[in-house]
């Protein structure tokens, strides 16, 4: 592995840059591509930002999205590809970057610990988001943090952190992100564009859920169930429920939620969560899903209320005394 004085040394020498960011991008991985390519900007290094897919539209309120393509446009002599894992997670990109390979040389930097170390000079750190180890390479570079730059960063390192509230949020997240508001960065406007805002549908629909929200076994289990008429009455649609079980689950006494969201007749798509001990893997296993130990998912057919019996019988067999 390299270090990012070497990385930054190498990326000095280059005449035209593309960085490549994963496909289905999130802030990180936006904020990453973004940040280093203000960096190469101030140095008068040519680059292009590449990422194979469409960007999400949480995130389309970023300032100076036009400078995204899809792939390179002009003809590069070295290879950066940022918060990506494997070659793989650059979706359509990875033949554009498995041919670069073999010509160039290619830059990896990347905060995933199950980073395959792909490129010819790979920078791997685990840390809450890879805006941390970007900000690290653009002091190496002798750029500045401009505010431009910092909004950039602080959106890989609000996102990537869940609003710095993961376990991997340490003095350097917290240092960095203070150094990111000192040089301007408006913490407030961002907090609000990516965790808070929302249409008035998913509003008028997230009140209708909740005072319809259900508790079981001594309130240990919470449930909400989300109908195709109350989206359609509040003009709301499925992806607007995203978030909505994490409500049922910050009861204080709530050791496992549920959503139950009707996506056709008879047809349910069941979210679970859990809170400290139980496993919704196990629990969406049972019915044929799966997930992880705290979130995980299964579908689940016939009446509604035949479906809620079933599914908090199984929520029971998982629930302590
Ligand atoms: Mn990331």
């Amino acid at each position: 592995m390299e270090t990012l004085q070497q990385i930054a040394n190498r990326l000095k020498k280059a005449k035209q840059v593309a960085i490549f960011a994963h496909m289905r991008p999130d802030g990180d991985a936006l904020g990453s591509a973004l940040s280093l390519s203000c960096a190469l900007d101030f140095l008068g290094i040519a680059n292009e930002v590449c990422i194979e897919t469409d960007l999400p539209s949480n995130l389309l309120f970023i300032n100076g999205l036009d400078k995204v393509k899809k792939k390179p446009e002009k003809e590069y002599d070295l290879l950066v590809t940022l918060d990506c894992s494997d070659e793989q997670r650059l979706g359509a990109l990875a033949d554009e970057f498995t041919k670069a390979k073999r010509k160039i040389d290619t830059v990896n930097v990347d905060h995933h610990i199950s980073n395959t170390k792909y490129a010819k000079f790979n920078y791997v750190r685990e840390c809450a988001a890879n805006c941390m180890n970007v900000a690290l390479l653009i002091e190496y570079l002798g750029a500045p943090i401009d505010k431009t730059t910092a909004e950039y960063l602080l959106i890989g390192l609000l996102t990537d952190s869940g609003n710095f509230s993961h376990d991997d949020v340490h003095e350097e997240t917290l240092l960095l992100a203070a150094k990111l508001v000192a040089a301007g960065a408006d913490i407030r406007y961002y907090n609000y564009n990516l965790f808070k805002k929302q249409p008035k549908a998913r509003a008028a629909l997230y009140a209708m859920t909740m005072s319809g929200m259900r508790f079981f076994f001594n309130d240990r289990f919470a449930l909400i169930t989300i109908t195709r008429e109350s989206m359609k009455k509040c003009g709301a649609d499925n992806g607007m429920t995203e978030g909505f079980v994490d409500f049922p689950l910050n009861v204080d006494t709530v050791e496992v939620a549920a959503s139950v969201m009707e996506v056709n007749y008879r047809q349910y798509k069941i979210s679970l969560r859990s809170k400290t001990y139980a496993d919704v893997n196990k629990i969406a296993a049972t019915f044929g899903g799966g997930g992880h130990v705290r979130a995980a998912g299964c579908m689940l057919f016939g009446d509604l209320e035949d479906v809620v019996d079933r599914l908090s019988y199984a929520v029971s067999q998982y629930l302590e005394d």
